[in-house]
């Protein structure tokens, strides 16, 4: 069967930092296998999306067309949107081939998929959720599927959903077909973010209040064999010349010992690569930073999210202010580039917590000053998701009703302490000015 899978525009600018698109490519890689004649377009590489999209339609006229809907929106506080072009993306599909099936999938689909499926008519079929096994299937019975890991099918005016998966085996997890979309066309794309996702697990079992990875990956921790994504890394460097990764773990550092097999993996074979993930505070120690950045880890990119312990505690990320402050001795120590997230203005704050945080972020250039090895710190406010407890609690908290739709970006951010942000925007800011031209003025 013809099939093209196409990752939708997932950034609102065309300047934005590009993903390559993994789960795409995955997914691609089982059709292949499946005896299917598979292409891929990934509108975010096209000068005129759009155009592509209808020519490649009418070129390859596939009998199903699957779209990846990977972000609703670019999140950062900004209020733009990405349904409307995955809307247009839909419709001008099943405008120029009304024959062809229209099934969807992808993070974005999956946090809202019977609303998605209801505001377009046009899609067939949807996915809740990782696909690798359900897509395949799915294929061998387009007209009457059985009941499939998380396929959202029409049963006259309702949405039926099939419970999701969550335990796909990663140790049968077949290397990405990169051919298919050669990695080479993301080369140089991007100023900071490697452009290349590698999988080294998928779940996570914290219970973060406004977070969506464990619904949408399980809260089971399945890891790849550590030989297996070196293997995937070296193949990627040798066949395409790419040097830098982002692992697209939930958390790159647990369970203790998968990430630093990996690491001694690369080591032993002399790969020359950079990489960098998201990494939890508390399971950092100083030796294993110091594998990490041995093995080529080039940034420790921390969420502690809470800005003091209150904030943590509301978030309930079971940390404490002491294990941020001890892991960012650690990656300070490395001299690797070290970056933050947090949220600010969670629910509770006070003018103590906003007092808290101003000093919260003042120690943490002061660890880091020795060898300004701060990357930065990005600061929001916390979007609201469905199913999380932080919908609930803005709900509770009347920042939401119950007509807010959730769809388009929706923050917690009620005042008084609504501005709050641009205040530490201007500590964060001042600070990083001066951490990089610090002892020049005086020269
Ligand atoms: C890694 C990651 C990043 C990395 C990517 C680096 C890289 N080089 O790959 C970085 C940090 C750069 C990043 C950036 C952003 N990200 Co991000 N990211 C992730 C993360 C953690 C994993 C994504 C991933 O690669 N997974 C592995 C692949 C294999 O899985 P997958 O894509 O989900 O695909 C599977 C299924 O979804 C399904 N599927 C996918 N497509 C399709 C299509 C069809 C037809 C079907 C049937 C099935 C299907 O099958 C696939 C295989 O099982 C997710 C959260 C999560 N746990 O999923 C957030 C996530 C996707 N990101 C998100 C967002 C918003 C962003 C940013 C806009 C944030 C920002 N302001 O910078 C940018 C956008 C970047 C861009 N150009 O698109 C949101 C999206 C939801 C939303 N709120 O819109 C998520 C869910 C996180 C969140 N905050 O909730 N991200
Ligand atoms: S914020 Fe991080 S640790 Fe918390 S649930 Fe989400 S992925 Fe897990």
């Amino acid at each position: 069967m013809r099939v093209l899978l196409v990752q939708a525009l997932s950034m609102e600018n065309p300047s934005a930092e590009k993903v390559y698109p993994l789960g795409v490519v995955l997914l691609a890689t089982y059709l292949l296998r499946g005896g299917h004649e598979v292409q891929v377009l990934d509108m975010n590489m096209e000068a005129d999306p759009f155009a592509v999209l209808k020519e490649r339609l009418l070129t390859f006229r596939p009998r199903v067309v699957g779209f990846s809907l990977r972000n609703i929106d670019p999140l950062g506080n900004k209020t733009s949107s990405l349904i409307p072009p995955f809307t247009a993306a839909v419709r001008l599909t099943a405008a120029l081939l009304t024959e062809a099936c229209l099934i969807a999938g992808g993070t974005g689909f999956s946090l809202f998929p019977a609303r998605l499926m209801r505001e377009l008519p046009e899609l067939h079929y949807g996915f809740v959720g990782e696909a690798e096994r359900a897509l395949p299937l799915l294929l061998d019975h387009l007209s009457n599927p059985p009941p499939l890991s998380g396929l959202c099918r029409r049963d006259g005016p309702e949405i039926k959903i099939d419970p999701p998966a969550t335990d796909f085996n990663m140790a049968c997890y077949l290397p990405p077909s990169r051919d298919i979309l050669p990695p080479s066309l993301y080369a140089g794309a991007n100023q900071y973010v490697p452009a290349l996702g590698i999988e080294s697990k998928r779940g996570c079992p914290f219970t973060c209040a406004y977070c969506v990875y464990p619904a949408l990956q399980g809260r089971t921790l399945r890891c790849r064999p550590p030989a297996m994504v070196v293997e995937e890394m070296a193949a990627l460097q040798t066949q395409y010349g790419v040097a830098r990764f982002h692992f697209t773990d939930p958390v790159l550092n647990i369970p203790a010992g998968h990430l630093e097999a990996i690491c001694h993996e690369i080591l032993r074979r002399g790969l020359q690569v950079r990489w960098d993930g998201f990494f939890r505070e508390d399971f950092l120690t100083e030796e294993q930073a110091a594998i990490y950045a041995e093995a080529g880890c080039e940034c420790f990119s921390f969420s502690p999210d809470g800005l003091c312990q209150e904030a943590l505690d509301v978030l309930d990320k079971k940390l404490s202010e002491a294990d941020i402050l001890r892991a960012a001795r650690i990656a300070a120590g490395t001299g690797v580039l070290t970056v933050y997230h947090f949220m600010v203005n969670v629910p509770g704050e006070t003018k103590k917590t906003c007092a808290k945080a101003e000093r919260f972020l003042e120690l943490l250039f002061e660890i880091h000053s020795a060898k300004r090895n701060l990357g930065t710190i990005v600061l929001n406010n916390i979007r609201i998701l469905p199913g999380t407890v932080m919908a609930e609690r803005a709900g509770r908290d009347g920042v939401i009703g119950p007509g807010t739709d959730l769809l388009y970006p929706t923050y917690y951010n009620p005042p008084p302490f609504d501005r709050f942000r641009y205040r530490l925007e201007t500590l964060r800011q001042c600070r990083e000015v001066f951490m990089w031209t610090e002892g020049e003025a005086a020269k």
